[in-house]
């Protein structure tokens, strides 16, 4: 027991502060939810992963209801019973789920769904690329590839799942060129850049829609925190971290030296994205815990 114990001192106490639980922030993937959920429409069916608050924002869901889903508050997407990872809102048409490559079968079957009643929306699964070894991936590619279903898989690919590198856990350099295997279309964008990735989320959304079948889009990008707040990442090697690149930071500089923005009014819209985050954490703060006697609502029971 001791040796266990040596250096594994918790780094905080899961059960304190405002969330209960870990939290798994997106912070450094930004850009692949803005690159990717712009180019969709409202027909179209989002499963997320268990990092999926970009995602969930990017998709135009209130901040303020995520936040109290967050902290398990009754003003919550799911009135607080979903937590950080389970995070859902039908008028989105937006899930997301805490077992890693969950949302492959969900999206598959919306996009199959979707084509059989003629509504025209395509599925999109969103994971990392650690998720893309769990078995049920490789099913589902396979039955999107056999019936060519208007289906894309976006894999955020960070290079850690957990503490176990992609090298480490993965075959091969890049999960995009697993789509020769399904039948799928493969591309990858290693910039974390928004731009780059629109443009790549537009080609695969394009192909998924012409009734070719489905994609696997792989995008570089990086994970600041951590694989959860506290994770101290003595694992990554001291000159990956050095290469971590802040995406928001990137793109307000490139938008700046562009000329599209002026240093101003970028200081401007990110003084009101500040105004509108501490306006819900005030919001969620103090909003009620679910009432003890509503325990069963909505439960399968
Ligand atoms: C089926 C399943 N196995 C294991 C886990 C535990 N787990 C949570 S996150 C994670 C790693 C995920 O890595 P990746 O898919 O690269 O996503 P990232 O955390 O890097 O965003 C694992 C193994 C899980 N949630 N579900
Ligand atoms: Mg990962």
């Amino acid at each position: 027991m001791e040796l266990y114990y040596k250096d594994k001192t918790p780094v905080f106490d899961i059960a304190a502060g405002l969330i209960p639980g870990e939290i798994h922030s997106s912070h450094g993937q930004e850009a692949c939810a803005v690159g990717t959920v712009f180019v969709l429409g409202q027909e179209d069916w989002i499963t997320a992963a268990h990092r999926p608050h970009h995602t969930a924002i990017a998709r135009g869901i209130c901040v303020k209801k995520i936040l109290c889903e967050i902290m398990g508050k009754a003003n919550g997407l799911s009135a607080g019973r979903g937590g950080h990872m389970h995070l859902y809102s039908k008028e989105h048409k937006f899930c997301s789920s805490g077992i890693i490559a969950e949302g492959m079968g969900p999206a598959a079957g919306m996009a199959l769904a979707s084509r059989m009643q003629g509504k025209g929306g395509i599925g999109v699964c969103y994971l990392g690329e650690a998720a893309v070894n769990q078995g049920a991936w490789h099913e589902v590619m396979n039955m999107a590839g056999v019936y060519k279903l208007p289906f894309i898989c976006v894999i955020e690919d960070n290079n850690w799942g957990v503490s176990v590198s992609k090298a480490a856990s993965t075959a091969i350099a890049r999960n995009s060129d697993r789509a020769t295997s399904y039948n799928a279309l493969g591309l990858y964008v290693d910039s974390n850049d928004p731009d780059d990735i629109y443009n790549k989320m537009t080609e695969a959304t394009e192909y998924a829609r012409s009734g070719k079948g489905p994609v696997i889009l792989e995008l570089k990008t990086y994970r600041l925190q951590g694989h959860m707040l506290g994770d101290p990442q003595h694992y990554v090697p001291e000159e990956e971290k050095l290469a971590f690149r802040d995406c928001t930071i990137d793109y307000k500089n490139k938008l700046v030296n562009e000329g599209v923005i002026t240093e101003s009014e970028a200081d401007s819209i990110i003084a009101d994205i500040k105004n509108e985050v501490d306006e819900a954490v005030e919001f969620a703060i103090k909003s009620p815990l679910p009432d003890a006697q509503n325990a069963l609502t909505g439960n399968f029971v």
